[in-house]
């Protein structure tokens, strides 16, 4: 039996779709692997004072700084001569990847290090309570953009991080949901045999964030792919070499997703219009 890389006894909500999205990342990596784990709902639920749920070196960083952590831990096993070298992982939530830990991020892909970035994109804050990060979507109420006579929540356009990552030249970039764990193992797999930086991104639904039931995340994260709003996607060598998306995929509605939603539930038709016109761009920019 594989040793378990993440043990039983975490705190995260029951049915997280963030942690749905974690165990399927360990299936894919092995027990010579080093974690830089920034600030937010994973580092909290899973390393409460005086427990760790972690069975693997695993570091909590400052909620910037996981991605330089990772660059140092590197270079000092480097200069050690450590062989083989493990695998080195940063894991971070949407909030520390998309804004805060953006520039530091950026620099570590700029150093070209092989070290595997993982962002598990809830779509907000979820650890301080639902604020609107970069990810946040068109039309999402969060704490900081609440929906209200006068506001449909989020007005912003969710940052392309696969974009920006692919704009650094990375040689492995893809795009998973929670609703397909068995796609996010295999994934990962892929992302180590890189020589290089990759980059993982994964919709990981939050029940208190989504307003969704406890037994909703994976359903969730099904129909984000198969309505085209968030698609399973892989790129290497900055070429899209694997999409959900084909000539011959029928797209669910994007109302089948947003209506089990609370943070959706104030839009109006002409507000589903908009998201629409969003997963009809999809369906042609990652056609395959
Ligand atoms: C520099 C800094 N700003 C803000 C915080 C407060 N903070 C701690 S966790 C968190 C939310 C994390 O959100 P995200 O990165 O999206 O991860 P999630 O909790 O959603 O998994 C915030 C704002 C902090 N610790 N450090």
């Amino acid at each position: 039996m594989p040793k378990k890389l993440l043990l039983p006894g975490h705190n995260a909500c029951a049915g997280c779709g963030q942690l749905v999205a974690v165990q399927a990342v360990m299936r894919g990596l092995d027990e010579n692997t080093i974690i830089s784990n920034a600030t937010g709902c994973l580092e909290v639920t899973s390393s409460s004072f005086q427990q760790s749920a972690w069975n693997i070196p695993w570091i909590h960083t400052l909620f910037e700084s996981a991605a330089p952590v990772a660059s140092g831990i590197l270079a000092a096993l480097k200069k050690q001569g450590k062989e083989p070298l493990p695998h080195i992982v940063v894991q971070a939530g949407d909030g520390g990847t998309f804004d805060i830990g953006f520039g530091q991020i950026s620099g570590m892909w700029e150093r070209n290090e092989k070290i595997l970035y993982i962002c598990y994109d809830t779509e907000a804050y979820s650890n301080t309570g639902i604020q609107a990060s970069g990810a946040t979507p068109y039309g999402a109420a969060t704490t900081t953009t609440p929906n209200g006579e006068k506001s449909i929540g989020s007005i912003q356009v969710k940052k392309d991080m696969l974009g920006v990552a692919l704009a650094h030249g990375l040689k492995y970039v893809a795009q998973s949901t929670a609703g397909f764990p068995d796609d996010i193992t295999r994934k990962v797999k892929a992302a180590l045999l890189v020589d290089g930086p990759s980059y993982i991104q994964i919709l990981s639904p939050c029940m208190p964030g989504w307003k969704i039931k406890d037994d909703e995340a994976v359903l969730m994260g099904k129909l984000a792919a198969t309505t085209g709003l968030y698609p399973l996607l892989e790129y290497r060598e900055g070429k899209l070499s694997a999409s959900s998306i084909t000539k011959d995929f029928s797209a669910k509605p994007v109302d089948e997703y947003l209506k089990g939603q609370g943070r959706f539930k104030h839009l109006h038709a002409e507000d589903l219009k908009v998201i629409q016109e969003i997963a009809n761009k999809n369906l042609g920019k990652y056609c395959l």
